[in-house]
């Protein structure tokens, strides 16, 4: 079954919650994203976006003329001025897929263009697009990086030098900025590197891939919108080849060897775990090496399967989700456990305090269920696609869009951060803007783009993945449609579709959460049947028709499989798609000491966190006294403790009150 989801501008997000987190990444974080690209944020480490676009398309003129001068630099994956020295001004700064912070940042604003026209929003936007036309080689070839350092070493190192993984953000964001203005300057940009790429790549030319996926979603994408096979067949070119002998990141890696006089390496291809390039992809059964290249891996080998019916690589798609999701993913719907490598790591090894759980990770893991949703509507699917939306995604923002975290962990303690060498990743509080900037861009493109993962759409069915109030236009059978969607997850669990226009007959399929214990689906004069996880109510649609649900919104406790030994003895509490934490701010420091039975009794009490109403859970627990024993080790006695009364906010919206303490799970 193949759905759609629909298009951005067909639906008007009216959820209070949803709604202002869009506003806020329109007002706050756009705007602000705009300085960092330009480098004008005092205090935050510069991108050098806009500097590098310019020097770029300075260095294409200079060659033209014959009159360029390379700055004295090496090629390497970050490079940054000496120190006090300013930047030079013929060279290049950043990471080397520097690229893709401002084409996020197009995406976004495409996505926000599509919500509402903005002149200055649009114009600013355009000065973008235009930086990037200019910085484009007459070949089409377009990557600062290379276009400065060293064109003639282009492709050489897809391994780590993000070329194409530039090319796949260049693409997302030329499709969404000609959805929005349908301007295709972008999308021509888009068209013709895809173009110098597959020049050198494809079926009797080099063989190659991406050292880090995006660009086999990004080209489905392109293949979706143009309706132009071409890029269809080079998506499934770069995953057929990814993990086959003779491994080209080790043919690549032999040819420097050879230049600096080194032996060869072996062309097997079982030293690319870390690079999802091990194996072929159709024998891949688990989630492995750096967890941002996994999920968008997986989701352009689901996009694939879905187009092109490969069972193979379906198969493989379902074994990497269960890997994903039975082993490997925390209840925040966080992924990549490891800071070593950014990583996923062994089965059930999830550390709390250690978390690596990087923001674009459960980016990618929402990516990667909505193209699960898109090939086979599950509501499996649909409840990972909220658990990491609701939790890690937005907790990777602060409420008032100005500070981001790259790294999600599920417990904190400043001090320990701040000495512990062990947790340098580890932030307590969101930073202005980082020297690896892939996060906070991500998450503006994607809470721009909600509509994309609340509904799809098939022939004779709209799906309803996500409890979203909104208004949605849409057509069944094709006949056109109009229906409200009332919700508030963050206050009940009644929710009601209502047809306000058209006229269609065909199915309307509702998602029956996995965290809603009891729940009901009614509608006059329809019966509801269930269909993987999903309330199916067919016949015909016209407006005044209202189907009510009611969602079971208490409080759960939660465990942990017994094999994962971080959070053995303790819980953890949510409620509906929301998970929990306790901060320092509200019950003081050590955490640690906090015990709270399973069988107490949670009250949701409304607060405000940051400017922003929460539900809060206040329940009764124990704190362990530490003066109940003062030597290190001593003969056991019952631990001397009080009664206290917890209050715990939504993970998403921890530090936004200052510097604290902070835990998800808790001693039982
Ligand atoms: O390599 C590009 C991006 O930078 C990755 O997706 C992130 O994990 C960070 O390493
Ligand atoms: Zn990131």
């Amino acid at each position: 079954m193949m759905n759609h989801p629909l298009p951005l501008n067909r639906v008007r997000v009216l959820d209070p919650f949803w709604t202002r987190e869009m506003d806020l990444v329109r007002q706050a974080v756009i705007p602000y994203q705009w300085e960092a690209l330009n480098d004008r944020v005092p205090g935050a480490a510069p991108s050098y976006w806009m500097r590098n676009m310019r020097t770029a398309a300075r260095a294409i003129a200079a060659k033209k003329l014959g009159k360029y001068v390379p700055p004295r630099q090496n090629m390497n994956i970050v490079i940054e001025p000496a120190s006090g020295e300013q930047p030079q001004e013929n060279g290049f700064y950043g990471w080397v897929f520097q690229d893709s912070d401002g084409y996020k940042w197009i995406e976004a604003v495409a996505y926000q263009l599509m919500r509402q026209p903005d002149e200055t929003l649009q114009a600013q936007a355009q000065q973008a697009v235009d930086a990037i036309c200019a910085a484009q080689e007459e070949d089409g070839y377009l990557d600062t990086y290379y276009t400065i350092l060293g064109r003639e070493k282009a492709f050489t190192y897809l391994k780590d030098h993000h070329e194409l993984y530039c090319f796949g953000h260049l693409t997302e964001a030329a499709v969404a900025w000609h959805q929005a203005t349908g301007k295709s300057d972008l999308l021509d940009a888009a068209r013709r590197f895809g173009q110098c790429i597959m020049n050198r790549f494809g079926p009797g030319k080099e063989r190659g891939c991406p050292g880090h996926e995006i660009a086999e979603m990004a080209l489905i994408r392109l293949y979706e919108e143009t309706g132009e096979q071409a890029w269809l067949d080079l998506a499934r070119f770069f995953l057929d080849v990814r993990g086959t002998d003779p491994n080209t990141f080790a043919l690549e890696e032999n040819r420097r060897r050879q230049a600096q006089g080194q032996p060869p390496l072996p062309v097997t291809s079982d030293r690319y775990m870390y690079y999802q390039a091990h194996k072929p992809v159709r024998q891949m059964d688990e989630a492995v090496g750096h967890a941002v290249r996994q999920m968008y891996l997986c989701s352009g080998m689901a996009d694939a399967a879905r187009l092109t019916g490969d069972d193979e690589m379906w198969q493989a798609c379902r074994r990497l989700w269960q890997s994903t999701v039975r082993e490997k993913m925390y209840v925040t719907g966080g992924v990549g456990g490891t800071h070593d490598g950014e990583a996923f790591s062994r089965p059930y090894d999830l550390p709390s305090d250690t978390a690596y759980s990087e923001t674009c990770a459960a980016i990618g893991l929402a990516f990667f269920a909505r193209r699960m949703l898109q090939a086979d509507p599950q509501s499996e699917y649909a409840d990972v696609l909220e658990q990491a939306l609701y939790n890690t995604v937005l907790a990777g923002m602060a409420l008032d869009g100005r500070s981001f975290f790259y790294v999600n962990p599920l417990e904190v303690d400043p001090a320990a951060c701040e000495t512990d060498s062990r947790l340098r990743h580890v932030k307590p509080v969101r930073q202005k803007w980082f020297s690896c900037s892939c996060c906070p861009p991500n998450i503006a493109r994607i809470v721009s783009s909600l509509p994309a993962y609340m509904m799809t759409r098939a022939e004779d069915t709209l799906y309803i993945h996500l409890y979203i109030g909104c208004e949605a236009e849409t057509q069944l059978n094709g006949q056109p449609l109009t229906i409200r969607l009332d919700a508030d997850l963050m206050r009940d669990g009644s929710v009601k579709a209502t047809v306000l226009a058209g006229r269609a007959a065909g199915r309307l399929a509702f998602r029956k959460p996995g965290w809603s214990r009891v729940s009901r689906c009614t509608c006059e004069g329809k019966a509801a049947s269930e269909e993987n996880g999903y309330w199916v109510l067919s016949g015909l649609w016209q407006p005044g028709d209202t189907v009510t649900l009611s969602l079971d919104l208490s409080v759960r406790v939660l465990s942990a499989s017994p094999l994962v030994r971080e959070t053995a003895g303790q819980i953890c509490f949510a409620r509906g798609p929301f998970v929990y934490c306790a901060e320092e701010c509200d019950n003081g420091g050590q955490l640690h000491l906090l015990r709270v039975s399973p069988q107490a009794e949670a009250r949701v009490e409304s607060r405000s966190v940051g400017g922003c109403p929460v539900p809060a859970l206040r329940i009764p627990a124990r704190r362990i006294l530490p003066s109940g024993q003062s030597a290190l080790y001593a003969p056991w006695q019952p631990p001397r403790q009080e009664d206290t009364v917890l209050t715990l906010i939504p993970y998403f919206a921890w530090s936004n009150r200052g510097k604290g303490e902070m835990r998800v799970w808790l001693a039982e």
